[in-house]
């Protein structure tokens, strides 16, 4: 199958899914075409079976604000009409469907029929999709894709909270390729950031208001207080300098590693023996599923996707949002002994498996099949 896959390039989940969803379909003998403004970050290149088409976007001094959504579109029709795609998978609504959308018309008119699917990530939804001004858009693209997809039951729920649609949408959750075993330690990697009998936790985010990334200090202090500790901060956005400012006052500065933005998470994660993710909402959780692949476990907050994700004393724990002192006490309980630590990582590395990739991708690969033959019914 020849499949078009519309993304965004940077470090956010979505962009992150739809590029390891890329990568396994051509693994397995699709041909993926990725468009999109700039080479996603998790892509490489040169590898069998993918294609990476850029977005020129264009800089005329007459627009104050650039129309990308057009060029998309644009480069959406000339990909399909010249590499024949069969189908296309958007990964977040805005302007992702409605470009979609907009190419799928143009197509028409010149005879050539092409189906696509949209993937809801989140903060499409939750966040971006409660701004009233992009409501009939989005109400508008979820009735007119071929198919949607949410990462979540509680994503579906949303949708059909905040969106008049009645269509059916497939819950598809994020996956993750899990270890077989949970990864032994690397003591000597460890001992650049950590002595060897002080616990690492660690955070990975965009540091966006809604990771609430000033709880990670908060309970990172409080944990820090009873059991020698480092937290690692990997990943970086808007609401780091009210983290360092917190760090500063409370007077943990030289405990935490700030790494900046973070590519890969593995090498953070393979050292670390906490995750902390006390999200005000989350779709899902990317991250924290990324934690769990690598044996650690996870102090959560409680809302959104994560209790899909997150098993309450068995991946970790879940605590109400911004309920700090119960995420510490947690925190603590896991850390508490060698052999507590020790079966906490074992059970997040089982829960991981739940979602592994090749459990998801035969869901996207059938509802790819089930949208072909229904659109080759309607045409
Ligand atoms: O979490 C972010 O800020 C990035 C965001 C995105 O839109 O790329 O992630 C969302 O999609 C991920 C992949 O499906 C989910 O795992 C995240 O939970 C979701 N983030 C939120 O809902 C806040």
């Amino acid at each position: 199958m020849k499949i078009g896959i519309v993304l965004y390039p940077t470090f956010g989940g979505s962009g992150v899914v739809a590029t390891e969803l890329g990568k396994a379909l051509a693994v397995k003998g699709h041909q993926v075409h990725f468009i999109t403004y700039s080479q996603p970050v998790r892509l490489g290149s040169f590898r069998e079976n993918i294609y990476y088409h850029e977005v020129q976007v264009s800089d005329y001094p007459l627009f104050e604000y650039q129309p990308y959504e057009t060029q998309l579109a644009s480069k959406i029709v000339d990909v399909v009409k010249y590499e024949g795609l069969d189908i296309l998978h958007v990964h977040y609504a805005i302007p992702h469907a409605s470009a979609a959308f907009m190419a799928q018309q143009i197509l028409q008119t010149q005879g050539i029929s092409i189906p696509f699917i949209t993937t809801l990530h989140g903060t499409d939804i939750t966040l971006v999709g409660k701004d009233p001004s992009f409501e009939p858009v989005i109400t508008f693209c979820l009735n007119a894709s071929d198919a949607v997809t949410a990462v979540s039951e509680s994503l579906k729920k949303d949708t059909y909270a905040h969106f008049a649609t009645t269509r059916d949408i497939h819950v598809v959750p994020n996956f993750i390729q899990a270890k077989d075993e949970v990864p032994v330690m690397n003591f000597e990697k460890r001992r650049h950031y950590a002595m060897d009998h002080e616990r690492i936790l660690c955070h990975i985010s965009n540091f966006r208001a809604v990771k609430r990334v000033e709880d990670v200090v908060r309970i990172f202090n409080e944990v820090q207080k009873t059991i020698p500790a480092k937290l690692i901060m990997g990943g970086d956005g808007p609401e780091r300098p009210f983290v360092e400012r917190l760090a500063r006052e409370l007077g943990v500065c030289s405990k935490i590693i700030f790494t900046g933005k973070v590519r890969d998470t593995a090498p953070i994660l393979q050292i670390s023996d906490l995750f902390l993710l006390p999200s005000e909402t989350e779709s899902f959780g990317l991250a924290a599923l990324e934690a769990m692949a690598e044996g650690v476990p996870v102090i959560s907050s409680n809302t959104g996707g994560i209790p899909e994700v997150n098993k309450n004393e068995f991946s970790g724990y879940l605590s109400n949002v911004g309920d700090v002192d119960d995420m510490s006490k947690n925190a603590l309980k896991v850390l508490s002994s060698d052999e507590n630590l020790k079966k906490f990582r074992t059970q997040a590395l089982v829960q991981a498996h739940q979602f592994s990739i090749t459990a998801i991708l035969p869901m996207y690969e059938d509802l790819y099949d089930e949208v072909l033959k229904s659109h080759a019914v309607k045409s």
